[in-house]
């Protein structure tokens, strides 16, 4: 295995830097960096071997049953809508398209190229499907494909992180002065809010149960990835590592972002927005593909029934990297660094 401390050693330097705590034009100009060293930056060589083999099958199947399950949970009736797609793999879907067109990994088999884990990253994190503990939001169901990039087959057995801010904008397990009032509230550091790990099930896929996330300061809206393919889960339902570790983000439709932040309680965040298209690291991973997830909403043209939202990303198993943590979780409590 290859490890690469590049962007680690740059982000480490530039932490201190930059208001509100991190310089996220560095990020960027790291995550280029990267992009540039990677043979292969997307999964369309996968298409086929995807569809030939039943997983795009099977995707489409999973992805329309568990879309069923949530509105029917819920009591919507209608149609999982894919609204407002602004962003390229699902433009020009109609309210006729067929779910074996919408559900389908082709739209999914997007680029997610690797993107730096910027600087809220929480080791010690528990294995649970659920992140949402009292958070409100809108409610965002994820379905999680994890590939080899070079063989195309599911990558089973991995451990796959997720984390971002809540509605208003702030990382739990944190305390810094770029994360909300969090330098101030020490409370936060024990918090775990939307932050959790599942384990890829033999297609290579998770699910997470979540809320869509609130923006912040300097970014826009996104989703932290993290795949450990070597971490083993500890016996208090936790993993805790740091290498061989596959880092990115994924991103949202600015319709999408939009719409949801026009509701309570997003609209009570204060901090500065950011677009996607002024977003840097979003420019840099938009550069060789389509770093956005594919969505349907459960309630019709409202996204207050909630949100159903799918990617695949392609990891190169012989590229790793150490990843740098901005707090851990012990049984004591949360711990900067
Ligand atoms: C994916 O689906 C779209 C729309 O149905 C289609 O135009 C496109 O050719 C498909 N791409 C691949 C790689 O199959
Ligand atoms: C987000 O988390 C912060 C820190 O715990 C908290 O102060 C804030 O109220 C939360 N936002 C919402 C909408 O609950
Ligand atoms: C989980 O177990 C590890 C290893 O014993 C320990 O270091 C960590 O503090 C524990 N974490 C929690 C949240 O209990
Ligand atoms: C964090 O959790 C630990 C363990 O339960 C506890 O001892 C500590 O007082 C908590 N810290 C804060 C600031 O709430
Ligand atoms: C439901 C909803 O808000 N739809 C919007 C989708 O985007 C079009 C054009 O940008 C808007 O006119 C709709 O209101």
């Amino acid at each position: 295995m290859r490890f690469t401390s590049l962007i680690t050693g740059a982000l480490a330097a530039s932490v201190v830097a930059a208001h509100p705590g991190h310089d996220h034009e560095a990020e960027a100009r790291n995550l280029e960096a990267m992009l540039d060293r990677m043979p292969r930056r997307d999964l369309s060589h996968c298409a086929e071997i995807i569809k030939r083999s039943g997983m795009e099958a099977r995707s489409i199947a999973r992805r329309e049953e568990l879309a069923a399950q949530l509105m029917k949970k819920r009591g919507l009736t209608g149609r999982a809508t894919p609204i407002n797609t602004s962003h390229k793999s699902t433009k020009g879907y109609t309210l006729s398209t067929p779910y074996s067109t919408i559900f389908a990994t082709n739209n999914t088999c997007v680029l997610s190229p690797e993107v730096t884990e910027g600087p809220y990253y929480v080791a010690g994190e528990y294995i649970r499907k659920d992140t949402v503990e009292k958070q409100t939001g809108v409610s965002l169901t994820l379905d999680i494909q994890v590939l080899n990039i070079d063989t195309c087959k599911p990558v089973s057995g991995a451990y796959l992180e997720i984390w971002h801010t809540n509605a208003t904008g702030v990382y739990s397990g944190i305390s810094a002065s770029g994360n909300g009032n969090s330098a101030k509230d020490k409370s936060n550091l024990n918090a775990t809010f939307l932050r959790g790990v599942q384990q890829t099930d033999s297609d290579g896929v998770v699910q997470f149960n979540s809320i869509f996330p609130g923006h912040y300061t300097g970014r826009t809206t996104h989703t932290h990835v993290l795949v450990h393919t070597n971490a083993k889960a500890l016996a208090n339902g936790t993993i805790m590592d740091v290498t061989a570790s596959h880092v990115g983000q994924f991103f949202y439709d600015q319709d999408l972002i939009t719409l949801v932040e026009a509701t309570a309680p997003y609209k009570s965040n204060k901090q500065t927005v950011t677009l996607n298209k002024n977003d840097g690291i979003l420019t840099q991973a938009s550069k060789t593909g389509d770093p956005f997830i594919n969505y349907v909403t459960l309630g019709g043209s409202s996204v207050s029934g909630g949100l159903l939202g799918w990617i695949a990303f392609g990891i190169d198993t012989d590229l790793a990297k150490k990843v740098t943590k901005g707090a851990t979780l012990y049984a004591s409590g949360g711990v900067s660094g």
